[in-house]
C-alpha cells in the first residue's frame, strides 16, 4: 500500500496530457476518491462527494481543472462524476471507504458474468462470490468485459451467473452510473465456469 501511495501521490505526473497521463490521473482519483481520501487530507461526504477545489489544491497542482474535466469525460469506464454545478466530484463505484451510494435497483438480464483468476476458483466454488473490501460483487453484462476484469488477477476464469433465478429467488440487483451490475453476494449454486 505504501508503494502505491508513493507512486500515486508523491511522484510528479508528466505535464503533457498523454493517454499515460490521463491514466495516471485516473488512478490517482480512484485511489483518493475510493480508498484513501485522507492521504491528501481530503474528506468525502456521506455520499462520496469531494470538493473539486480541495482536490485540485490538495493534489499540489499535479493537474489543472481542464485536465480533471478531460479525465472525467474521457474515462473509459466512466469511473467519476461531477455534480451539476461542477464543484463536487465522486467515484461512481468501487469504494472501500464507507459511503452511501444511491444505486438504482434493477431487474437483471437473465445471465451476467464475472471474470476472476483460477487461483480464486476453489474458494469461490466453496463460498460463492464475496464482496471483500468493496461494497458489492461486480458483475459484467458480457464475457468480453468480464474477461478484462478477470485477467487483472491472473489466469482467467469466466463465470456465468444465473441472475434470472437469483432475481426470482429474491436477490436484489443494482446498477452503477457506469453500467456495472452490483450485488451483495452470489452463492456458489448460482454460478458455473464457462
Ligand atoms: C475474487 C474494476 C476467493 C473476485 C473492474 C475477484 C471491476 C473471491 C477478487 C471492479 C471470492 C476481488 C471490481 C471468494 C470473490 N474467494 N476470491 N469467495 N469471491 N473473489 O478487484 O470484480 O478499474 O475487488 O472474483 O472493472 O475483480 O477499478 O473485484 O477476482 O468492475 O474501475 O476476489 O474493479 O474496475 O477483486 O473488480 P476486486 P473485481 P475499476
Amino acid at each position: 500500500m505504501a508503494l502505491i501511495l508513493r507512486s500515486l501521490v508523491s511522484e510528479p505526473l508528466i505535464r503533457i496530457m498523454t493517454k499515460t497521463r490521463e491514466i495516471k490521473i485516473s488512478q490517482f482519483l480512484s485511489f483518493v476518491l475510493r480508498h484513501k481520501p485522507e492521504s491528501i487530507g481530503l474528506t468525502l461526504d456521506k455520499n462520496g462527494w469531494a470538493s473539486v477545489a480541495e482536490i485540485l489544491k490538495n493534489s499540489k497542482c499535479r493537474f489543472s481543472w481542464e485536465e480533471l474535466k478531460q479525465v472525467v469525460e474521457n474515462n473509459n469506464k466512466k469511473r467519476f462524476s461531477f455534480n451539476d454545478d461542477l464543484n463536487l466530484i465522486k467515484a461512481n463505484q468501487g469504494h472501500s471507504v464507507k459511503v452511501e451510494l444511491e444505486f438504482k435497483e434493477i431487474i437483471p438480464p437473465d445471465t451476467l458474468y464475472h471474470g476472476t483468476a483460477k487461483h480464486f476458483l476453489k474458494s469461490i466454488q466453496e463460498k460463492g462470490l464475496l464482496k471483500g473490501q468493496r461494497h458489492h460483487v461486480h458483475l459484467s453484462k458480457d464475457i468480453q468485459t468480464a474477461s478484462n476484469v478477470g485477467k487483472r488477477h491472473g489466469q482467467l476464469v469466466v463465470l456465468a451467473i444465473n441472475t434470472k433465478l437469483m432475481h426470482q429467488e429474491g436477490y436484489q440487483f443494482y446498477i452503477s452510473e457506469n453500467q456495472i451490475y452490483l450485488i451483495e453476494q452470489v452463492p456458489a449454486n448460482y454460478l458455473i465456469v464457462i
